[in-house]
């Protein structure tokens, strides 16, 4: 399986993230990256392929022009105004609001951002378009015809909607990638998101369309970010009707409730019958996870490879969370094995 790698996403880096009125360590660092690179490497997976540089035109397919336009130049626009510092809003527009445009940077931030977690630095705009290039690439290596593909994207994406960003997300990279499919002729592509947190930037993309079908398996929102999103209820609008499926799970879920979201996740997607299918590789769900609430063991993660394998669908793996430093390789790994186990 071949993966596709851009050291660029060493442009998002901070050393510190706001929670819970404290700045603590930063979950989301690039060492992650490396670390699930050097996995890679070790396991003997196959060679490590840099991105191709692709046109605006797939993010434009599923982001806002206006967002877009936005996060190419808030950077320019904050240094302006503040300086050279890493731009966080710090202002939301009320609900009811008419979403007038301004002239200030902060007052824009608000507009796109939906929480803190993701601030705007001199080259993130760069290492979103890397991890998007990365996504494409692998889409591309699926359309020639390979069975698999693993697109070590970072930033992560799945929490970037139509118009906004957050949760460490900038551009939503699996969203692109589907569309893309979509777009090379694909009729039904289907996004598996089995990260620990709800997928809402790919359901809130994908919501009133029935060409694409978005799965999640992910923690309540009652009680988990992003919360307000992500409830088994939410299951399409529109044509897109029926085309939604979440499966949250309360905190502390083991395998054995997870598993069995998984093959309730399975056999919605077997029904769909998918050309392509997308899967939204984080590997928060792991039970050393530090913020986050699931039980999963490293052998888990060669099960879901295994039985997403089942499917028998071309199938783009695109990084998304993971922060236990010490195992996000071996998890990462594991599912891309057992994916390949069940290949042949
Ligand atoms: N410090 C992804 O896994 N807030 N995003 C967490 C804990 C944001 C997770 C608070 C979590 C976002 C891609
Ligand atoms: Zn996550």
């Amino acid at each position: 399986m071949k993966t596709i790698f851009s050291d660029r996403h060493k442009l998002q880096s901070v050393e510190t993230e706001f929670y819970r009125g404290k700045w603590v360590e930063a979950f989301e660092i690039p060492r992650r990256a490396q670390l699930v690179l050097d996995a890679v490497r070790r396991a003997d997976l196959g060679p490590v392929i840099g991105p191709e540089s692709f046109d605006l035109s797939p993010v434009l397919a599923v982001h806002d022009p206006d967002f877009v336009r936005f996060l190419e130049n808030i950077w320019a626009d904050w240094v302006a105004e503040v300086g050279a510092i890493p731009a966080y809003p710090n202002i939301w527009p009320p609900r009811r609001t008419r979403m007038i445009p301004t002239i200030r940077p902060g007052a824009e931030l608000g507009r796109y951002a939906v929480d803190m977690s993701s601030p705007i630095l001199e080259g993130t705009w760069q290492a979103a378009r890397s991890a998007v290039d990365c996504a494409l690439t692998g889409a591309r290596f699926i359309n020639a015809g390979e069975p698999s593909a693993f697109a070590l994207c970072r930033p992560p994406g799945h929490h970037s909607g139509r118009d906004y960003f957050g949760g460490y997300c900038f551009l939503n990279n699996a969203a692109i990638a589907a569309q893309y499919f979509r777009d090379t002729g694909a009729r039904r592509v289907a996004v598996l998101d089995v990260d620990y947190h709800h997928g809402n930037g790919t359901q809130d993309i994908f919501y009133d369309r029935d060409d694409v079908l978005t799965v999640s398996i992910h923690g309540d929102p009652v009680q988990e970010y992003p919360y307000y999103i992500g409830f088994a209820d939410e299951t399409g609008q529109a044509a897109g009707q029926g085309f939604n499926l979440n499966l949250p799970l309360p905190w502390g879920s083991d395998f054995s409730t997870w598993g069995a979201a998984l093959d309730r996740a399975i056999d919605r997607i077997a029904a769909f019958a998918p050309e392509r299918l997308v899967v939204s590789l984080g590997v928060d769900a792991f039970e050393e996870d530090p913020i986050s609430h699931f039980k999963l063991t490293n052998a888990d993660f060669v099960e879901i490879g295994r039985r997403i394998g089942s499917l028998k669908t071309p199938s783009l793996f695109v990084m998304e969370g993971g922060y236990a430093i010490e195992a996000i390789g071996t998890n990462v790994v594991n599912v891309l094995t057992g994916h390949l186990s069940a290949q042949t």
